[in-house]
């Protein structure tokens, strides 16, 4: 595990292959495929946009036109299918987190990004650092993504710069000063060339810093390429905004129970940390889809 950890820090990321067996995986696309089938048919029937539920349990679409309404993600399927909430407490996801965040674990977010194949264009995701989206009080948080099927170069995997994570916070915000959820990597002269790509069969698991720079470009095959994204923080860690997610003053019984290791206290351990808040935005976005079209 400690190599483990050598990795994580030097790099700002670790894979793990085959953490999540196949059976798992059977079972969790059968159920997404019925929740999506729920869905679709039940958006034949109504014309009108969902608004965003308390626990932050929707569906993002990569238009809101009727004809044209894939869907590109559904957000936190944790807060309503147990499936899914058990895999964001998986023991295995659960011990590696843990010791890459120094030893107690608060759970965050989840979403479940389908990435649409090829030519329905929309769900590319430009380079960023989440952290860029949630400061916190320090910066022990990582992103944990989990493969629901074979991911290689053609299907748009996820790719990661390497030892970005020791860098500073790269601006997010656009000429007009409007938080727009991208870095402008030409400007930084950030060197895209050299990113990894996060690739594997079904049940690869991939955690990252929150300070790494990464995106998704194409998916060019025909079936869309299914990631799970699980957001994690130090228990202490405590958000600087509210992004949506759990969150102390929303509801602080809400945000403890969220703990899956260490005690709760209202004590957060601050450490020097780059911040820049994310705002302001131009309007209300849903989506990071959405906010980096601007
Ligand atoms: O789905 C992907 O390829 C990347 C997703 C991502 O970085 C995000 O949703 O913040």
């Amino acid at each position: 595990m400690n190599s483990d950890l050598n990795f994580f820090k030097k790099n700002g990321y670790l894979i793990k292959k085959n953490l999540i067996t196949q059976k798992k995986i059977n079972k969790l696309n059968k159920i997404i495929n019925e929740v999506l089938s729920k869905e679709n048919q039940k958006k034949r029937k109504n014309s009108i946009n969902g608004t965003q539920s308390y626990d932050n349990y929707h569906f993002v679409y990569n238009s809101s036109t009727l004809k044209n309404k894939d869907i590109l993600r559904l957000n936190n399927p944790q807060n309503r299918h147990k499936i899914f909430y058990d895999l964001s407490r998986d023991k295995k996801i659960i011990s590696i987190v843990k010791q890459l965040i120094g030893g107690s674990v608060r759970f965050h977010l989840g979403k479940l990004n389908f990435k649409l194949p090829n030519k329905k264009k929309g769900s590319e995701i430009g380079w960023h650092q989440d952290w860029a989206f949630y400061p916190h009080t320090n910066d022990d948080l990582v992103t944990v993504g989990i493969y629901l099927d074979d991911c290689f170069e053609k299907n748009g995997p996820l790719k990661i710069i390497k030892s970005s994570h020791k860098e500073k916070l790269y601006s997010h915000h656009n000429n007009e000063n409007f938080f727009v959820g991208k870095i402008d990597t030409k400007k930084n002269k950030i060197g895209i060339k050299n990113s990894v790509s996060i690739t594997g069969t079904a049940g690869t698991v991939v955690f990252f810093h929150c300070r790494s720079i990464h995106g998704s470009g194409h998916n060019q095959m025909n079936n869309s390429r299914p990631l799970i994204l699980f957001g994690y923080r130090a228990s202490d860690a405590w958000p600087l905004i509210n992004d949506g997610n759990p969150h102390p003053e929303v509801d602080l019984d809400n945000y403890n129970k969220n703990i899956i290791i260490g005690k709760n206290s209202i004590k957060p351990r601050l450490t020097k940390v780059p911040t820049i808040i994310p705002l302001p935005k131009k309007k209300h976005y849903v989506s990071i889809y959405e906010l980096q079209k601007n």
